[in-house]
């Protein structure tokens, strides 16, 4: 845990590689992105996504006409799933992987580095803190978490 001040600042992320980053052999690249920029591993596995999880991560856009290509760009498909910790690492990993669009992305963040589609745009990251608390409860138990 990293302090400023006295109070604590690190938090953690959840974070998943899609089916395009796993397929396209961009794994090592986008993990040691992460390592090098200081963040810390704390759990990760590959899976394959079940329809129901995949339904549960994107509940949030049920309803919205993307919503279902989402659900099936990922489901049945090969994902990493992983805790990142480290401060400030909600909006660090938001920053690093770049504009939700892969064609507005800047050169440098992950997404503007590697990709072009907008649903299979390479990862995805919580968007806060409450995202964290519902997303990794899906596909990791607090034992998983290796602190
Ligand atoms: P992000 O948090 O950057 O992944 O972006 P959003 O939460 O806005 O979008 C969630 C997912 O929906 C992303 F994978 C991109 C996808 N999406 C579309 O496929 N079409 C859209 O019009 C908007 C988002």
């Amino acid at each position: 845990m990293q302090t400023v001040g006295g109070p604590v600042v690190s938090e953690r992320t959840f974070v998943m590689l899609k089916p395009s980053a796993v397929e396209r052999g961009l794994m090592g690249e986008i993990i040691s992105r992460f390592e090098r920029k200081g963040l810390k591993v704390v759990a990760m596995k590959l899976i394959r996504m079940r329809r129901e999880d995949a339904e549960r991560l994107y509940a949030v856009h049920r309803g919205k006409h993307f919503y279902e290509q989402l659900v099936s760009t990922i489901a049945g498909r090969r994902v990493v799933v992983m805790v990142l910790e480290g401060r400030s690492a909600i909006s660090v990993v938001r920053k690093m992987l770049g504009a939700t669009d892969p064609v507005n992305a800047e050169p440098g963040t992950i997404r503007g580095d590697f990709g072009l589609d907008i649903t299979d745009n390479l990862v995805h990251a919580s968007d806060s803190a409450e995202s964290y608390e519902y997303e990794h409860r899906i596909f990791f138990s607090e034992s998983d978490l290796v602190a």
